[in-house]
């Protein structure tokens, strides 16, 4: 290895070593970096269309409207309310990653409810899955139409919208230390308030009218819209996450609202494997020397990425906002936590200074790099190059995935079940 003892180097995964030799191949490294180009716009272009249904009054809005990060009162969001009728098909395209579009339904359970008509005047051949709401338990049309999706060869989750309804009026029964209010008539309630006894109740409830109705291996996800990190809106997350084909995931997983450490860990692991990819695309045609260093890049290409670290991550004025009204914490309390610049900070002034910062130590890289990987050897300064602005990724998604990690233990703390009571004073009068 030409002198070089690998191992004295900060570590590049070995997967990524090998991410970098199949993207330049044996073919030459400008070639290589118009594919890596495209193959990360090629993200950017994976449309997602996601199909919310349910009865009227479930919650349909209310969660398309959650999903995008939105509240009701934003100018982009689906109207809500009890007397809200959606009529037609919309579309509400994610307002920060606009090839993800969530639709609203119409409504379902008239009287004359067929689901395959439903289904075409909806226009089913559309959309990626289903997800079917109810607040309570599942009727028969909701059924009826979870079976013929699964027909018609499509996924379906259903959602029990309204859960923190269901543990409000479940404590009435209970006095402030949460033992059972004194009543002569016959109860099936337990002595002691417990909010995973209700919960799993409710589950129970919808998974055996589920198994009832003929439906197998039913999975049933509690939400309440008022808080996406309880219940089970993170293991949703995970769940169509996983079960989404591969090239649509990572499209998928970034625009998903930061509520669960998991869902971080799965970003950070997803644009960990697109590292090269991008300092790969920064060695392309647009490179041009930055003075004073011996590195090679197109700077534009690394603010972008940057940027995109930030917004997938909610490192911007924006996301804070909105997590911080929805934390009803102090945004300055967010901010606190943050150690790496948020997306407004990031200049090309600051991407030369981060690259600089990690230029000396990359030079260790390029004779190593001109082992491993000869193509990188036809362009000499991608030698130095590469692993340069490899570290400097690697190191700001590194630090942004930390701080976001810290600023969701902020937002989360002190809510220890404001399933309740807390709801209501968060909700905007
Ligand atoms: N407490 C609570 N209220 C909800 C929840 N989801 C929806 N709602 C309320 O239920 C009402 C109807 O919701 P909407 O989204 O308009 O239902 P849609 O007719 O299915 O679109 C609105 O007042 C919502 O604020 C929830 O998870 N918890
Ligand atoms: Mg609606």
């Amino acid at each position: 290895m030409a002198g070089v003892d690998v191992k004295e180097l900060p570590k590049i995964p070995e997967e990524d070593v090998e991410a970098l030799k199949a993207a330049v191949g044996k073919g030459n490294l400008a070639e290589a970096a118009v594919k890596a180009k495209e193959a990360l716009e090629m993200v950017d272009k994976i449309i997602l269309n996601i199909a919310v249904t349910g009865e009227s009054g479930s919650g349909k809005s209310s969660f398309v409207n959650t999903i995008r990060g939105l509240r009701d009162e934003d100018a982009a969001a689906a109207e809500t309310g009890v007397n809200e009728t959606t009529m037609k098909t919309t579309a509400y395209p994610h307002p920060s990653y606009p090839n993800v579009t969530v639709w609203d339904l119409p409504g379902i359970g008239t009287e004359t409810f067929k689901s395959d008509t439903y289904l075409k005047q909806v226009g089913f051949s559309r959309y990626d899955f289903f997800i079917i709401i109810s607040c309570t338990r599942f009727k028969t049309h909701d059924i009826e139409l979870a079976q013929e999706i699964q027909r018609q060869g499509k996924q379906f989750y259903f959602v029990r919208s309204k859960v923190d309804q269901d543990l409000t009026n479940e404590k009435r029964h209970y006095d402030q230390a949460g033992i059972l209010e004194q009543s002569n008539a016959p109860t099936k309630r337990s002595h002691q308030y417990s909010e995973s006894a209700v919960l799993e109740a409710i589950r129970e409830n919808c998974i055996s009218g589920l198994k009832a109705a003929k439906v197998t291996s039913p999975r049933v996800f509690l939400v309440s819209r008022w808080d996406l990190g309880k219940y089970d809106y993170p293991k949703l997350q995970e769940v169509l996450v996983d079960e989404l084909p591969g090239h649509k995931r990572h499209a998928f997983l970034r625009s998903l609202s930061n509520v669960s450490k998991e869902t971080l860990e799965k970003k950070k692991q997803q644009l960990q494997m697109q590292i090269w990819l991008k300092s790969l695309a920064s060695c392309g045609v647009a490179a041009v020397p930055l003075p004073g260093l011996s590195t090679v890049c197109d700077i534009a290409i690394l603010v972008t990425s940057l940027k995109e670290y930030c917004r997938d991550f909610g490192l911007n004025e924006n996301a804070l906002a909105t997590l911080a009204r929805q934390a009803n914490k102090p945004i300055a309390e967010l901010k606190a936590v943050i150690k790496s610049p948020l997306s407004e900070e990031i200049t090309k002034d600051l991407v030369i200074k981060l690259l600089t910062k990690y230029a000396a130590g990359a030079v260790k890289y390029s004779t190593y790099l001109l082992n491993v990987i000869p193509a990188v050897g036809s362009v000499v300064s991608a030698a130095v190059s590469l692993p340069t602005t490899y570290f400097m990724l690697q190191n700001f998604l590194d630090d942004a995935a930390a701080d976001a990690v810290r600023v969701l233990e902020v937002a989360v703390k002190g809510d220890v079940s404001n399933s309740g009571k807390q709801h209501e004073n968060t909700r905007t009068p």
